[in-house]
């Protein structure tokens, strides 16, 4: 028992979400006759340290309780993609998969089997679909996807600056009270979370006389309310504009030359780019103008200007580098952070885009472990190794994999697909090209198995959809997002909705039915206390009746951040959360900056790589070892503007994790659908606000409603991604998902390029 009932009958259950969301806040669940009837948040006196929730966990009980959410195993009752669906017994279920999981290894192996996981929870027991990975490995395996969907541009960035393995490389967002200028470069916390109170903190730096300044296409949310100047920038254009002000910083003599003798390796070879001397083209900001759209003197401007702020933090994420310039934008933020001397410094930024802190990721040694994958030999070793492109031998790029479905070994893959499985992903909604995701998941002789919470886009596309419990159901150990410093406890507050199970309880009966042993929660736990370390834990252990509550106490022990950090464990269980005290505001590589002799950066030189000589030696010019600025395909350049004249941006939207919560009607009305255009593309297209417009290219068409707004740049449209594919029987997606647009292609240093897309507008005679 969590709490105790008062006298209404009504106890308080502390818990957060494992969602995929950008935050993590504790939520106070007020629970009477078995039904949450209430829902509150952080309750904290200290307004620092207070977490608040954001509006989608204020609406969490329409998400819970929705009357769509997925209670009973399905069928598949009539074309794929169709929606129509038969209601089934487990015992049924269970028996379709076995039956084919076997014929499907006997007849075409291992690698036939594709299974793919995203991001959908992040829970140490029942995340991220460990528990498939691991019935999949005890089979023989399983082939699957390489590089992140959400942010290897930024990963690749940072990882060919710092070296290999990096991806702390956040400030305490406290350490804000440090800094003097504080520029959100395609960043925009005000609407995308990027950690808890990360506007909380962007605010009270502004108090404190910090100076924010905004580079975005549209007049972001972050514009709205902390912004002191607005830079509008065409998307695709980051890096030119980094070069000018490398330029104006080194022409005026403003740069740090002894941070960069000490720190950085190659940054001879990024002044001869700016300069000119490489090419014969100065990067001036009269020449970045000519691209990026910003005024020379206001690229001049900033550029002295940050280079004499000291601090000053520059704040960079993964939304421009989810594109087909991947990491160049981040590479180029991490350059001119060096060159002002501000990395590992408080009050600086060390950019890279991926903002953790090293603190409350428990996640190390927690989890149980999914087993060996054996379906494909062992490789050469990539550790070390940033090049997205040597895993090709064994796997799928993530944004090919509906492609590879299609086209499997003919088309150059390394596998035919035979049977799918995805889980804790929406990927046919989530994944570039979503028309070509639902062709493929349409073919006959594929079988597919989605575990979910709703019949969503890609459960549409399934022979057999299992409904899975929420986080409300079942305990879990969490961690904050990206930053913390804090531990997250999730505590079971209801019972599973009609038939639900737990993912891992599924594959535990899915086990026990292939005759896999060793393989339930009850005799892992069994094995581990013959430990005489953990033996001691037997009694603690029966005090818990659920089997995860015992999981989770075993763990705890068990993963190192966990057992080093918290020394109270029922304190943390009870109050679904554990704060780390931390002497001082964290400051990433403040620890390599304060003595590089005793703690260089693990890339090749040791130092912070300006300029990569791994990335060098691919010698590929549309992926260069130093921060360039290369045109891409459907870019403003692009012969296709002929046809398609606007650049389409689809950021995350406020109101919604990625596909989740879409069907939350308090956050649709909250913050409708709609396109963002600007008045000068609207008017020529005769566009009226609220007029059912269709957004084409030769992909896809999605109808969307217009919302004509001058906080979007002309030539730029947006549509917030997440919305549910949806087509009529014209091919028309009314849901109006964004990757029905966008190519499924991934930049050089293994982007996902959703970022990158060019569409026509023009509105929809008759209406919708
Ligand atoms: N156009 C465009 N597309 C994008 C992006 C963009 O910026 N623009 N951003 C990309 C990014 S950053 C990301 S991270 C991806 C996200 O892509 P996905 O990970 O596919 O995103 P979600 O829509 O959150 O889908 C998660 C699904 O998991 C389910 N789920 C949640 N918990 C559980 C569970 O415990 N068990 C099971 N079995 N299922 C569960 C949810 O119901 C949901 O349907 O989208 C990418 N797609
Ligand atoms: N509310 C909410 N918060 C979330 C999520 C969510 O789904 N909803 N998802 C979480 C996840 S998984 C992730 S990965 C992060 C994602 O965080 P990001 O990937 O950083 O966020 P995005 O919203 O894709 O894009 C950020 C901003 O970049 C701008 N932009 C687009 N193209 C360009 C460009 O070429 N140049 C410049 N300068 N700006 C550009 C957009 O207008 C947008 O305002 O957010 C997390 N937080
Ligand atoms: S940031 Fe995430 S955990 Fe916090 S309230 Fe919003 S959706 Fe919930
Ligand atoms: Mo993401």
């Amino acid at each position: 028992m969590v709490s105790q009932e008062d006298d209404e009958g009504v106890k308080i259950v502390r818990t957060t979400s494992a969602f995929d969301c950008g935050g993590r806040c504790p939520l106070r669940f007020h629970i009477k006759d078995g039904k949450i009837i209430r829902v509150e948040g952080d309750d904290s006196a200290d307004s620092d340290k207070q977490l608040r929730a954001c509006l989608r966990c204020r609406s969490i009980r329409q998400y819970i309780y929705h009357p769509e959410r997925l209670r009973y195993p399905l069928k598949r009752a009539g074309p794929k993609g169709s929606g129509k669906f038969e209601r089934i017994s487990w015992d049924e279920a269970y028996d379709t998969i076995v039956k084919k999981l076997k014929e499907t290894i006997e007849k075409y192996g291992n690698q036939s089997i594709l299974y793919i996981t995203g991001g959908g929870y992040f829970g140490a027991l029942h995340g991220a679909g460990v528990a498939y990975a691991r019935l999949l490995n005890s089979l023989g395996g399983y082939s699957t996807s390489y590089g992140n969907i959400s942010s290897q541009g930024a990963i690749f960035g940072t990882q060919a600056s710092y070296g290999f393995g990096q991806i702390f490389v956040g400030n305490s967002r406290e350490d804000w009270m440090n800094t003097k200028l504080i520029i959100c470069w395609g960043w925009d916390p005000a609407r995308q979370i990027s950690g808890t109170n990360t506007l909380w903190w962007l605010i009270k730096a502004k108090e404190n006389g910090a100076k924010v300044i905004v580079i975005d296409p549209r007049y972001s949310d972050t514009a709205l309310v902390a912004a002191d100047q607005w830079i509008p920038i065409i998307p695709g254009t980051d890096t030119a504009m980094m070069a000018a002000m490398a330029n104006v910083i080194l022409r005026e003599n403003l740069h740090d030359q002894e941070f960069l003798d000490k720190y950085t390796h190659g940054f001879d070879k990024y002044r001869e780019y700016v300069m000119g001397e490489e090419d014969g083209i100065p990067k001036t900001p009269e020449w970045a103008e000519k691209i990026c759209g910003v005024k020379a003197s206001v690229i001049a401007d900033l550029a002295r200007e940050y280079a004499t702020t000291k601090p000053a933090a520059l704040e960079d994420c993964q939304g421009p580098a989810r594109s087909a310039m991947g990491g160049q934008y981040n590479r180029g933020a991490i350059t001119l952070s060096a060159m002002t001397g501000n990395i590992g410094k408080p009050g600086g930024s060390a950019c890279g885009g991926l903002h953790g802190i090293p603190y409350g990721h428990m996640f190390r040694g927690i989890m149980i472990p999914p087993g060996r994958n054996t379906a494909w030999p062992k490789g050469k070793s990539l550790r070390g190794n940033i090049n997205p492109r040597d895993r090709l031998d064994t796997r799928v790029h993530v944004n090919k994999i509906f492609d590879a479905i299609l086209h499997g070994k003919s088309g150059g893959y390394p596998f035919d697909v035979k049977f799918a499985w995805f889980a804790v992903c929406d990927f046919v909604n989530q994944i570039g090209n979503a028309n070509k995701s639902a062709k493929a998941m349409s073919r006959e002789d594929l079988f597919t198995v989605v575990p979910e919470l709703w019949l969503t886009p890609t459960a549409q596309y399934a022979d057999i959809v299992l409904p899975v419990t929420g986080f409300s159901s079942r305990s879990d150990l969490t961690r904050p997002w990206p930053s913390g410093p804090y531990f997250g406890h999730m505590n079971k507050a209801i019972e599973p909705m009609g038939e639900c199970k737990d993912d891992i309880q599924i594959a535990e009966e899915l086990a026990e039915r292939l005759g896999i042993k060793n393989f339930k929660r009850e005799e892992l736990i069994e094995q581990y206390l013959k430990n005489p370390q953990l033996a001691p834990m037997k009694g603690i252990l029966d005090k818990y009746d659920d089997i995860n509550d015992k999981w989770l106490r075993l763990l705890a022990v068990m993963g190192q951040d966990v057992r080093e950090n918290v020394k109270d464990y029922d304190k943390y269980k009870k109050e679904g959360l554990h704060r780390i005290e931390l002497k001082e505001p964290y400051v990433a590589f403040k620890k390599n900056i304060d003595d590089i002799e005793k703690n260089p950066f693990p890339t090749p030189s040791g130092k912070i790589e300006i300029y990569s000589d791994q990335i060098a030696s691919w010698n590929n010019p549309i992926c260069p070892p130093i921060a360039k600025y290369v045109p891409t395909w459907e870019n403003r350049d692009d012969p296709l503007v002929e046809k398609y004249p606007l650049q389409l941006i689809s950021p995350h939207p406020r109101q919604r994790v990625h596909s989740e919560l879409y069907k939350i009607e308090w956050l649709m009305e909250a913050i409708p659908h709609r396109m963002w255009i600007n008045p000068a593309d609207a008017e020529p297209r005769d566009i009226r606000n609220g007029d059912m417009c269709l957004v084409s290219n030769d992909r896809g068409t999605v109808a969307i409603e217009a919302f004509i707004t001058r906080r979007i740049i002309p030539g730029v449209v947006c549509i917030y991604e997440g919305a549910w594919y949806d087509p009529d029987e014209k091919g028309i997606d009314r849901g109006a998902c964004a990757n029905t647009l966008t190519k499924d292609a991934m930049s050089e240093g293994g982007a996902a390029a959703l970022k990158t897309c060019l569409v026509q507008v023009k509105l929809e005679k008759g209406g919708a």
